[in-house]
């Protein structure tokens, strides 16, 4: 953060069915819709377990191919798109078709890219809330990876705990079994569990203590991580991260996304 470029990977997580409070406000929409994360650790994205949206954000649906395909972002993220020739209707041009909030996305399901958690989740994962999402970074859309992310196994712990005030179904937020994916000398094979366990980290407003903890798990699974799912098992988490990276992008499934 502050000096430097960020190089995010964006994904692709299509829509498949939209929550109730969603419906009318993207009624008439033809084409798919894809909720766009973007993130830094993409050779994590077999566990995907859910998409965190902040419910008070302002997002935006965007054309990037009319009655083909759209981007649900935040108006920033489409503004910086728009100079790095992700949308193609010319330089520094955005066209928003629908404006919600991240709560009436709450429930969507959505098809993740590379997720052993589509499957366990009727076709798709579920987009649910996290109150520490930043408008002001990335896409304002988070790919919940709770075997590997300390916020992400906090905040999932917390949406099962306290479901019903959240207002959402338990069983959006309760997956079963994480999926290892990671295996670190330090931390096992999951790392994030691991290590919020370990400092006591009690709820996703132990802010103080998960920015540790992040610090922690990065530098354990970048430096010493080895893969042990997926296609690039064996090899070293900083060998397997352009390769996955790129595999998503070749894919379709995938774009860079700087800021
Ligand atoms: B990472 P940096 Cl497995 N608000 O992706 C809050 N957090 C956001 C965000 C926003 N608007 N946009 C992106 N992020 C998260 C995976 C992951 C991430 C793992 C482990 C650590 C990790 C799955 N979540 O990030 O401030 C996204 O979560 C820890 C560095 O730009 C993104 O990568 O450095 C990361 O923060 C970007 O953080």
């Amino acid at each position: 953060e502050g000096v430097g470029v960020q190089e995010y990977t964006a994904l692709k997580l299509e829509v498949k069915e939209w929550a109730a409070k969603a419906q009318s406000k993207v009624d008439g929409i033809n084409g798919k819709v894809f909720f766009v994360p973007a993130t830094l650790r993409p050779e994590t994205m077999y566990g995907q377990t859910h998409c965190f949206v902040g419910p008070a954000i302002t997002y935006g649906i965007y054309e990037v191919v009319k009655d083909e395909t759209y981007f649900f972002i935040s108006e920033r993220a489409a503004r910086n798109m728009a100079y790095q020739s992700i949308f193609p209707a010319g330089w520094g041009q955005y066209k928003k078709i629908a404006s919600l909030t991240g709560a009436d996305v709450v429930g969507t399901l959505v098809h993740a890219p590379l997720s052993v958690f589509n499957e366990r989740g009727g076709g798709g994962i579920r987009i649910l809330p996290m109150e520490s999402v930043k408008a002001s970074k990335g896409t304002g859309v988070v790919t919940s990876v709770p075997s590997d992310s300390p916020d992400d196994y906090a905040t999932m712990m917390d949406l099962v705990k306290k479901a019903e005030y959240y207002g959402i179904k338990k069983e959006w937020a309760e997956v079963g079994d994480l999926l290892p994916i990671i295996e670190t000398p330090s931390y096992g094979n999951l790392t994030a569990k691991f290590l919020v366990e370990k400092m006591k980290i009690s709820s996703p407003k132990d802010v103080k203590q998960l920015a540790e903890a992040k610090d922690l798990a990065y530098k354990e699974g970048f430096y010493q991580g080895k893969m042990i799912y997926g296609e690039f098992a064996g090899k070293s988490v900083e060998e397997a991260k352009p390769l996955v990276r790129q595999q998503l992008i070749d894919s379709g499934e995938a774009f860079a996304y700087a800021e």
